[in-house]
């Protein structure tokens, strides 16, 4: 009871910190000022542009937006160059600040920083930012970047109100909610969500699509990874002859009771001990969408599912159109995420048959993927291995993926009791990662590096070093 009036008190206090971004962000769109939007590739990315584009739309301001990772320092130079007034960074720019004052602040263009990541803001003119973290909420939970970029332009506009659906398709993306629900901010947006009807509720499934053959939606399942029936159409089928279910159904025709006895098979049959990720990953609250705003699929772990696959292919753009309404976009969209589906199953495959050759030492689990893993595919891969019970997370689990000529790209996970017990491993793989001539960072539960592979043994090493002693630190 404690902690829930804390973090209403906390939201209250961002709620109002979002009426003084949308009072100052009104006075600059009412000019004729000429826009470019960055944001991130994945799906809350996606989704923080969209919702960000709609409300310039609507307002008949131009813009220009690109999909990118976090820029560096020298392409935050070049940005400067180009002709516009208000540069917007959703879902990153927090982690930039230092370049963003040197080549934009400076430079006399104004910046809209809505992100969701730790950091600081230096008090400066011309530059407006909404942040959880600067509000004593965890943006690793709270709110993601589609939810921070909701709460401004549903301040400006009440119109923009049932894009509620895209925010929490946005914090899904990010996997912000938990077996007992969503937290803080994207709590507040779902039970106005529900409320306002855009979204109904209910007890079902996770597995997509939900509009595919029962057996098609178990033979490309990613999350979770169905071992033993993942990638195998003979064993999915059986399954589903084997549960006396319709095989020409979909999952969205089945009632609960049929939902439950799949979901026990799957239970029965699955060649892992079922942790609670695998559990959360299979079953629980599926957000279906009442409103027509969009050309994507009406499920939202559906939608979450083909923008996750449209970034993971290269295509992100192609889900900012399906988030628009363009059917074209839909099509291909969908098409990605089966592409997508279909190459994971692979990588979950090898994840599954290499179980034995993860490394541990007392403070840490890694793996060296060589050239198997796309660098690209490593993060999402430790995620769903995780959720897929491949993978025990009692320890941060580290995987390594070969980054162009002689670069290792390093992306790591952690559970939220795990960053309790004080290690953020965000924090440390920037510094160590700095430490070795590369970059990286991010959250306490989630973080990516880039560095030498020459010196891969060292980061190990230092790693370990590092998280020894925030445990020890915290104890
Ligand atoms: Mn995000």
């Amino acid at each position: 009871m404690e902690d829930f009036r804390l973090v209403r008190a906390e939201v209250r206090r961002f709620q109002r910190a979002t009426e003084e971004v949308a009072t100052d962000l009104k006075s600059q769109l009412a000019s004729d000022v000429r826009v470019k939007i960055l944001t991130h590739t994945d799906a809350d990315g996606i989704a923080a542009g969209n919702i960000l584009a709609r409300c310039l739309n609507y307002y008949d301001i131009p813009f220009h937006i690109t999909f990118t990772p976090p820029l560096s320092p020298s392409k935050l130079e070049e940005l400067a160059k180009e002709d516009y007034d208000l540069f917007f960074f959703l879902d990153q720019g927090t982690g930039q600040i230092s370049g963003i004052e040197e080549y934009l602040l400076n430079a006399g263009h104004k910046v809209v920083i809505l992100d969701h990541h730790p950091g600081r803001f230096p008090d400066r003119s011309g530059l407006f930012h909404l942040n959880p973290h600067s509000h004593d909420l965890n943006g690793a939970k709270d709110v993601s970047a589609s939810g921070v970029v909701y709460s401004v332009v549903k301040e400006l506009n009440e119109r923009f109100t049932p894009l509620s659906e895209i925010a929490l398709i946005g914090a899904l993306g990010d996997r912000q909610e938990f077996f007992s629900g969503f937290t803080g901010v994207n709590q507040e947006i779902c039970k106005q969500s529900i409320d306002e009807e855009i979204l109904k509720v209910k007890q079902g499934l996770k597995l997509v699509p939900r509009t595919s053959k029962i057996s098609e939606t178990l033979l490309r399942s990613i999350k979770p990874y169905l071992s033993s029936i993942s990638g195998d159409e003979e064993a999915a089928q059986k399954l589903v002859e084997n549960t006396g279910l319709d095989p020409n159904k979909v999952l969205a025709e089945l009632d609960l009771e049929s939902e439950e006895k799949l979901k026990d098979a799957i239970l029965n049959q699955v060649k892992v001990e079922p942790t609670g990720d695998f559990k959360h990953a299979l079953w629980g609250t599926i957000y279906t969408s009442t409103v027509e705003q969009t050309a994507g699929p009406k499920n939202a772990h559906e939608y979450v599912a083909m923008l996750d696959a449209c970034e993971k292919l290269g295509r992100p753009e192609l889900g900012f159109a399906t988030l628009f309404g363009d059917e074209d976009a839909r099509d291909e969209a969908l098409e990605m995420l089966r592409e997508y589906q279909e190459k994971m199953v692979k990588v979950l495959d090898w994840f599954a048959s290499k179980r034995k050759n993860f490394k541990a030492n007392p403070q840490m689990r890694y793996i060296d993927t060589g050239n198997e893993v796309e660098s690209k595919m490593i993060g999402e891969a430790l995620s769903l291995a995780i959720e897929s019970s491949l993978i025990n997370p009692d320890l941060p689990i580290f995987g390594l993926a070969d980054f162009g000529e002689d670069g290792l790209k390093v992306s790591a996970r952690a559970t939220p009791d795990y960053a309790m017990r004080g290690p953020n491993i965000g924090n440390i793989l920037g510094k160590v990662s700095r430490e070795l001539g590369g970059s990286g960072g991010g959250h306490d539960t989630a973080a990516a590096a880039r560095l030498p592979r020459e010196r891969k043994d060292e980061f190990i090493t230092k790693v370990s070093q590092s998280l020894e002693e925030a445990v020890a630190g915290n104890e």
